[in-house]
């Protein structure tokens, strides 16, 4: 096992153009102003924060493209995410993205993968986000970063990373889901991804999910990225969310989740996502995805 790395870089990413509502631009502050730094720092971690990738307000039609919404503007960020990413990995650090709506996966992954081609993915949602332009309810490219990194999309977002890298989906697993549109019901199954409901969880607990997620993601791959959104947490847990679905993961079982992957030593990239301040009660939602970072990272209660 290699041991984790102590070099972290906290890249962030105000980023809403994906999302449906407005808000989630002031996710990468309010994590800061939770002392993710301290935090960390705390854990013995060495932490450069890269700052934040500043997208444009546009203010002209968003349709870019048809059922396509803020395509110009998303792209532009996601290929500057991108390259810092990969810039970051290259310089040997753990690259930690805040955001931001959950497009940014496109840009995070891209990045990840121009240096770790076999490449594992944990995806912790209540959403699939598995939908193209032609499956989409609402436009809106934060339900379709998963599709686009199995190779489905628009060529500007197919694009991002210079050259197509995709993800093998026998090494993305998703867990916490309980809210699919029919389009990405059939898309998750014809690739054959191992989806993880809210029923696999209730009926046989997260640790025993853990374990085979785990053994499924770090078999055979040269990395691991945790992508979590915030909303696969139970509203009660993480109010601060722009699409809260009811029945999700609890406090505790995804801090758990968090820990299990610290004690496997698994995991080398991770983003944090859709935590929307407007909605959001006192930072809370803030304050635990920085109380999830600590516990993927390591922190233990004794
Ligand atoms: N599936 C719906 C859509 O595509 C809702 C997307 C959900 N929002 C997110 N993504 N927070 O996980 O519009
Ligand atoms: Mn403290
Ligand atoms: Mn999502
Ligand atoms: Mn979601």
């Amino acid at each position: 096992n290699p041991s984790l790395n102590r070099l972290v870089s906290i890249i962030g990413v105000p980023l809403d153009l994906g999302a449906n509502h407005r808000g989630v631009d002031i996710g990468p502050s309010a994590v800061r102003y939770a002392q993710l730094e301290e935090h960390l720092q705390a854990l013995g971690y060495s932490i450069e924060d890269k700052g934040d990738i500043l997208p444009n307000k546009p203010n002209c039609s968003y349709l870019d493209e048809s059922n396509l919404k803020y395509l110009d503007e998303i792209t532009r960020v996601n290929t500057e995410l991108c390259a810092i990413v990969a810039e970051e990995i290259s310089r040997n650090r753990f690259p930690l993205v805040l955001g931001g709506d959950h497009s940014i996966a496109i840009g995070t992954i891209s990045g990840v993968l121009q240096h770790k081609q076999r490449l594992g993915v944990l995806w912790f949602d209540a959403h699939g986000d598995i939908n193209t332009a032609e499956t989409s309810p609402s436009g809106n490219i934060h339900g379709m970063p998963v599709a686009v990194r199995f190779g489905l999309g628009h060529e500007r977002l197919l694009g991002i990373g210079g050259r197509r890298v995709t993800l093998n989906p026998q090494k993305f697993v998703m867990i916490g889901v309980r809210d699919l549109d029919p389009g990405e019901k059939k898309l998750l199954k014809k690739l054959g991804i191992t989806v993880y409901t809210m029923h696999e969880i209730d009926l046989f607990g997260m640790a025993a999910i853990m374990e085979k997620a785990i053994r499924q993601v770090s078999d055979g791959t040269d990395g691991v990225h945790v992508s979590f959104d915030m909303d696969a947490m139970d509203p009660l847990h993480a109010p601060g969310v722009g699409t809260p679905v009811l029945g999700g993961l609890t406090y505790r079982e995804s801090h758990l989740a968090m820990e299990l992957l610290a004690a496997a030593n698994i995991v080398t990239s991770a983003e944090f996502v859709e935590i929307n301040t407007v909605l959001d009660h006192r930072n809370q939602t803030a304050k635990v995805a920085v109380a999830l970072i600590r516990s993927l990272l390591g922190e233990r209660t004794l």
